[in-house]
């Protein structure tokens, strides 16, 4: 299987479902719906939605039912970035190629666009057709963006701006700010796909391992990060050490599990 080409194709499964599911600019408030547009139908790679398809699919999931969870969670990931580009964040002039919310819109926009995109994600995760896996996988996705997770991995990282940090410190911010979400995109795909629990675990360790190579390698492309405990060259032996231990926990799933030990590997290498 070609990897380029697969991931190109679910881009586009993601993006047409997210045009789907997200309030049309002709509703009222048009502009802020046409902020969240802006924001959320912006070119990222859509990682996160793809493992949550591409898990489902090797369990033989809905692909139908698996877009819910993966759609949430890309509009979540968008309302993270949204905020993260703010003044009081990071105050950055670009996110993926074109002027950041806040400068295309306003800043009240754009606190309005991540609200808006949040909630959304909520109410969309409420429509899953099974009431039992609707609420696992509303509490699985909010622990993992909320104060124990993403938001609490932020608080973090800004505390410590500009601080000398130890790695401990760094893991630790790196897991909630960024490892939980990607761990669980790959846990509701399992969750939609109806997976045994053991099933479930390894899914989820394979998520964990994954995510932590997406943050080194962030880090590589980033120059900063991991990159201040290693080298460049370390960096991408720890990254390729951790690819194996991911695939490895998907061997009970043989010639199934090969669409995602190609995307593990492609994480491994990404330039972007
Ligand atoms: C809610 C303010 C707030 C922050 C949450 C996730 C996060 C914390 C901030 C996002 C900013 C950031 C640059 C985090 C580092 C790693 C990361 C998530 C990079 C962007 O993800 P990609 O590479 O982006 O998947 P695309 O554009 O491809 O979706």
């Amino acid at each position: 299987m070609n990897i380029s080409k697969y991931l190109k194709e679910q881009v586009k499964v993601v993006d047409e479902a997210l045009d789907r599911f997200l309030p049309k600019t002709k509703e009222v408030p048009s502009l802020l719906h046409q902020a969240m547009r802006y924001s959320a139908l912006s070119s990222g790679k859509r990682i996160r939605p793809i493992l949550t398809l591409a898990v489902s699919d090797m369990l033989g999931g809905s692909r139908g039912n698996a877009l819910i969870p993966a759609s949430a969670i890309e509009m979540i990931h968008s309302y993270s970035l949204v905020h993260d580009d703010l003044p009081c964040m990071d105050n950055d002039d670009l996110r993926r190629g074109r002027p950041t919310c806040h400068k295309k819109f306003d800043e009240a926009t754009a606190v309005l666009v991540g609200d808006g995109l949040l909630t959304e994600a909520f109410r969309l995760l409420g429509t899953y057709p099974d009431a039992k896996r609707a609420k696992r996988l509303t509490g699985v996705i909010a622990e993992s963006i909320g104060s124990r997770g993403m938001i609490g991995g932020q608080f973090l990282d800004k505390i410590f701006e500009n601080k000398t940090i130890d790695k401990i410190t760094l893991d630790l911010i790196h897991v909630n700010k960024t490892g939980k979400l990607l761990a669980n995109a790959c846990l509701a795909g399992a969750i939609s796909a109806r997976a045994t629990k053991a099933e479930e675990k390894r899914i989820f360790r394979f998520g964990e391992t994954i995510g932590f190579v997406f943050q080194i390698i962030d880090d590589i492309l980033d120059k900063d990060g991991y990159l201040q405990f290693m080298s460049v060259s370390e960096a991408r032996e720890e990254a390729s050490y951790l690819t194996s231990k991911a695939k490895a926990e998907l061997k009970p799933f043989g010639k199934k599990a090969e669409t995602l030990i190609k995307i593990a590997e492609f994480l491994g290498k990404r330039k972007k």
